[in-house]
């Protein structure tokens, strides 16, 4: 159906342009719809580095998250501030009236700026109790930013952590406290050195109660790590901004200390945490070798791999591709996985790192089970017992024959003169 259309739509386009005196361009048009370019390769078809488009990948994924408001509806009141006076204005949130409700889905919907939509959370749940929100990316990305826009003030104390084993295991990303010390056990603001670039950091910037509504959170993985101008030589880094999922910690409340005075009903009802929009920006983690992410049959997204490399990120050579270790590419070299070179007698083969190493760095491919009566590394000479057939190349399936060669015998003559006086004596 869409096809349909497209040509039709295309037909369309082009008529109108014919009609214009313009039918050259809109036949290129037209060609160029039909062959799209490949980023992964060059205009001669020579490999080059490709990575799929820098995406918000947090948009419109569900997010776990440990505590909402509106079941059973609740009071909360939005605390505003003229000059010394502060006012509480209080409203109902309500998971089953549609005006009112305050989902997790709320967190990764379309950011309209005219029209903020907000997750939040039940009211004055805080420290040492804390409010989490995880979201599972699907694969690994390469992360560049986790930003997230408040409605409420922002926390007083929060944690940003990243799985790469799809949540079994989490890392923390970045801290945020106006007391790193006392919360999460770290200096504010160290500094990070070539020596502990996979660290994360604690700040206090950005933890301040004001402004009562409207603040950002945007932690930036490479912001300060020595290595980020040179990403492409520190598998470090390229380990330290590559994650499966991402979870966000509140730990702490912002207050303004009345939480447990006489009307204290009133001002616990206005702590809580919520946010209009959580963005996780980065790439589908490709490893340079694809420039898109596609669905496969069971649903799981995955890179569309190229340069003979397989694997939901591109991380491995594809079979019969061993003739030298895989590798990410880089701005400078493609590093494609290669056939190994069998002469057409092999479907499989290995790699050997030794023989890399003796061929300068060039060729380490073994093939397995040489057949047409091959033998040897390449598959390239005859098997005991069988002689070259000189008419034939090596690559030709018949080009070792089992009976005696009568002429141009290789360099197997003097197995075939073994191999005849074996026979005389049988
Ligand atoms: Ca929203």
């Amino acid at each position: 159906m869409i096809r349909i259309s497209e040509v039709w739509v295309t037909s369309v386009a082009i008529s109108l342009v014919v009609k214009g005196a313009l039918g050259g361009y809109g036949m290129s048009m037209f060609a160029a719809q039909s062959s799209p370019p490949d980023p992964c390769y060059d205009e001669n078809g020579n490999p080059r580095r490709c990575i799929p488009d820098f995406v918000n990948s947090a948009f419109g994924k569900d997010v776990r998250v440990s505590s909402t408001c509106g079941t059973p509806a609740s009071r909360y009141c939005v605390v505003t501030e003229k000059g010394e006076e502060r006012t509480r204005d209080c409203h109902t949130c309500d998971a089953g009236d549609p005006k009112k409700t305050h989902p997790p889905a709320y967190l990764t919907d379309l950011n309209n700026p005219h029209n903020l939509t907000c997750w939040q959370s039940e009211n004055y749940v805080q420290y040492p109790q804390n409010v989490t929100l995880t979201l599972s990316l699907g694969k690994k990305f390469e992360v560049t930013y986790v930003s997230l826009q408040f409605c409420s003030p922002r926390p007083e104390s929060m944690a940003i952590f990243k799985s790469m084993d799809y949540g079994k295991s989490w890392v923390p990303f970045q801290f945020y406290s106006t007391q790193c010390k006392k919360m999460y056990n770290k200096q504010n603001k160290a500094a990070i050195t070539k020596q502990n670039e996979q660290e994360a950091i604690c700040t206090d910037s950005h933890t301040d109660m004001h402004p009562l509504t409207g603040g950002l959170i945007a932690f930036s993985t490479l912001d300060g790590r020595p290595s980020a101008h040179d990403f492409d030589n520190s598998p470090v880094l390229q380990d330290w901004v590559t994650a499966t999922d991402i979870k966000v910690a509140f730990s702490r409340l912002h207050t303004f200390g009345d939480e447990n005075e006489d009307d204290s009903e009133l001002a616990r009802d206005s702590y809580f945490y919520a946010v209009s929009d959580l963005q996780v920006g980065g790439r589908c983690k490709c490893n340079g070798h694809a420039s898109k992410c596609v669905k496969d049959r069971e649903g799981n997204l995955v890179c569309e791999c190229k340069h003979n490399t397989a694997g939901p990120e591109c991380d491995r050579c594809k079979p019969f591709h061993y003739d030298r270790p895989w590798q990410r590419a880089t701005a400078r070299e493609a590093n494609e996985c290669v056939a190994c070179h069998c002469n057409l007698h092999a479907r499989r083969c290995r790699f050997n790192m030794e023989l890399y190493k003796l061929s300068g760095r060039r060729s380490g491919g073994v093939c397995l089970n040489c057949r047409h009566n091959t033998a040897g590394r390449h598959c390239h000479y005859c098997k005991e017992g069988f002689f070259r057939d000189m008419s034939k190349a090596i690559s030709h399936r018949r080009a070792c024959k089992g009976t005696v060669p009568g002429l141009g015998v290789c360099w197997t003559h003097m197995q075939s003169h073994k191999h005849q006086h074996k026979m005389k004596q049988v």
